[in-house]
């Protein structure tokens, strides 16, 4: 293997951590995401471009928009065909991983109705009926069981072709459903916008590039106030609703003589029974037996971020820390669900005495142990995969160990209803800080890391210019974990923030940067945008809120963003999508929307960059509406200066 990363690895990350295993990683000859990346280099300029397509054997094509190639495919597509094709088909890839996530748990909470599964139950029975409530059904006089079994039902229907509507979205302002139903963006069923984004797609169907794009949009929708919300709320009826606590952040909550077992995927459905397992006494037993103290779970990626906000798990690391965990030499098994884990992984465990154990039919890695998860039989499942991973500690090798850093505290949990709960039970003190002007607006700042990015840099960067500026931060997915290794998600990060923000912070104890889970837990700042709009008789696109993914990768993040601006708010990308290709597209993306869906995307990379265009758009948004506001041209602009890779 060649280490192609040679001593540039300063340039690849901002945590102590990631640097000193990618130390290891030269050090042993371990291939890492950013090798491979440097062995794709030049990366495909048409690719890059968006103007590539091989949706059909005809092809495949490239059109040169810019130069004197071609200008067509085969078929005669053009640029702005290609480009919104490619577009919408990723939107579809993401808005499915989310919903495919959302029915998962749909299934789970129909068998919890049916009486089929010996793990899991209902939590939060209030939760239930209030949603059961949204959805017409009578809940008087019925056993949780009884209303888990019939919402299910219902909700299997936002799956299908039945409804004109999905019943969720109508939680957004009705001004907003207006523009859907005006521009024929309101989603209808989850897997009937997705299914008809990959028909208009195949050659020859829809070939008005605008027409693509709109239904792209329906798409997305069916994302955000579909699939996605159904996951983010079904997990809190199954799992509980996240509430405050304190937790940590980094490789340093690995520990060296305890069981380490990673949860690294989306789909909290099994890491929930992984925690329950692990405090089995029968499990400690056989630990102590195997000369461990303990069983240590740490999360990566999002699956991290359900258990974290729910049950206070510490968490390793984000994306890119996936194969650089392994090499602490500490992992016994990581186990996975879906989406975002790297075929790299078993390759890198194979390197040590790790085991990858994937557990969802759907989700296979060569090179992995399956252990097929059923939830109908999920805690005897649970206790084979913790104890495989305790009969692994006898394996490994104590020269190999090497965790890097004491972990960083912070604080996780912010569901709507604990922010509305600080706030003392309803959204007016926000609404007045906001009025008032103490706190000038707020913003996701949301997403992936993105190997051809500093990792964590933009992210932590961007959220340090918001805060001390006075705008309150809420993140979500890898981002809220760069924040976290950052030291930006405790209560004592008040003083990081701006007078005005600072002061609310301190008042309510909590940070300036609010964790606010996984990425299908986006829909919370769409619950919190619509409630916020709702309570001041505007439409979200009226409110002083933005949204940025300043190191975005995946399909998912392209199908939230596509979301989050239909929704009202604009959105800064921190990589460019590949749409460049096709001006028209472009100035529709970044322009055009704005007439649509009063928001619109821009992309910058530089976080110094990327926080003036928001500052500017929110004091604009807070002068519209008649508040307290700097003049947006009087924000400066900043040179590029940062060194982004
Ligand atoms: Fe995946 Fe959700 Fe992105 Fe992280 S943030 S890399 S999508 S795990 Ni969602
Ligand atoms: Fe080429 Fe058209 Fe086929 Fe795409 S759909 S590969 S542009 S012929």
């Amino acid at each position: 293997m060649t280490i192609v990363s040679g001593n540039g690895f300063k340039k690849k990350s901002i945590t102590a951590d990631a640097l000193a295993m990618m130390e290891v990683a030269q050090r042993e000859g371990i291939e890492t995401v950013w090798d491979r990346l440097a062995k794709q280099e030049p990366q495909c300029g048409y690719c890059n471009l968006g103007t590539s397509c091989r949706i059909c054997a005809m092809g495949p094509c490239r059109v040169d928009p810019f130069g004197d190639g071609p200008q067509k495919g085969v078929c005669g597509a053009d640029a702005d065909i290609i480009v919104a094709r490619n577009l919408a088909r990723m939107i579809a890839a993401g808005a499915s991983s989310h919903s495919d996530h959302g029915r998962d748990i749909l299934e789970t909470l129909h068998r919890v109705g049916e009486g089929k599964t010996d793990v899991y139950s209902i939590s939060e029975p209030e939760k239930l009926k209030a949603l059961a409530a949204e959805y017409g059904l009578e809940t008087e006089g019925k056993s949780d069981q009884e209303i888990a079994a019939e919402l299910a039902w219902e909700m299997m229907e936002d799956f299908g072709m039945r409804r004109e509507k999905l019943p969720l979205a109508s939680r957004a302002p009705s001004s907003r459903q207006e523009i859907w139903e005006n521009t024929g963006t309101y989603p209808r069923g989850i897997d009937r916008e997705n299914v008809e984004a990959l028909h208009r797609t195949h050659m020859g169907v829809d070939n008005d590039w605008v027409n693509i794009l709109l239904h792209a949009v329906r798409t997305g929708l069916s994302d955000g106030w579909g699939g996605s919300m159904i996951a983010t709320e079904l997990s809190d009826v199954l799992f509980g609703i996240p509430t405050p606590k304190i937790s940590s952040m980094n490789l340093g909550v690995l520990k060296a003589d305890e069981v380490n077992i990673i949860l690294h995927g989306h789909n909290p459905m099994l890491s929930e029974v992984i925690v329950a397992a692990a405090q089995d006494p029968e499990m400690l037993k056989l630990a102590e037996k195997a000369g461990a103290k303990g069983i240590n779970l740490a999360g990566l990626c999002c699956t991290g971020n359900e258990v974290l906000m729910r049950k206070g798990i510490p968490m390793a690391g984000n994306h890119l820390m996936q194969e650089l965990c392994i090499m602490t030499g500490v992992i016994e098994a990581m186990v996975v669900d879906y989406q975002c884990i790297m075929p790299a992984v078993t390759e890198t465990a194979g390197c040590y005495h790790t085991k990858v154990i994937s557990t969802f039919d759907k989700a296979k890695f060569p090179g992995a142990e399956h252990i097929s998860f059923n939830p109908e039989n999920g805690m005897a499942i649970g206790k084979q995969i913790v104890q495989s991973a305790v009969e692994n500690y006898t394996n490994r090798v104590p020269e190999r160990v090497h965790i890097p850093v004491e972990p960083a505290p912070m604080m996780a949990g912010f569901s709507i209803e604990a922010i509305l709960n600080a706030l003392g039970g309803t959204p007016d003190p926000l609404i007045d800080a906001i009025k008032e002007g103490t706190i000038r607006g707020a913003v996701g700042v949301v997403g992936c890391n993105n190997p051809k990015l500093k990792q964590d840099m933009g992210q932590v960067e961007l959220t340090k210019r918001l805060i001390e500026n006075d705008i309150l931060v809420v993140v979500t997915g890898c981002a809220a974990v760069a924040n976290g290794k950052a030291g930006q998600m405790v209560p004592e990060a008040a003083e990081m923030a701006g007078e005005g923000l600072g002061a609310v912070c301190k008042a309510l104890g909590i940070p300036p940067v609010l964790h606010l889970g996984s990425c299908v837990d986006n829909t919370r700042i769409l619950v919190l945008a619509a409630a916020l709009a709702n309570t001041l008789g505007v439409d979200i696109d009226a409110l002083p809120l933005a949204g940025a993914a300043p190191e975005w990768y995946s399909e998912k993040a392209v199908a939230i963003g596509a979301y989050v601006v239909a929704s009202g708010i604009y959105t800064v990308l921190g990589t460019a999508p590949p749409v460049f290709g096709s001006p028209n597209v472009v100035k529709l993306l970044t322009e055009g929307l704005q007439g649509v869906f009063g928001a619109t995307f821009a992309v910058e990379p530089d976080p110094n960059r990327a926080a003036a265009l928001i500052r500017r758009h929110i004091e604009k948004k807070r002068s519209d509406l008649g508040l307290s506001a700097l003049e947006p041209e009087s924000i400066p602009m900043p040179e590029v200066e940062v060194a982004l890779a």
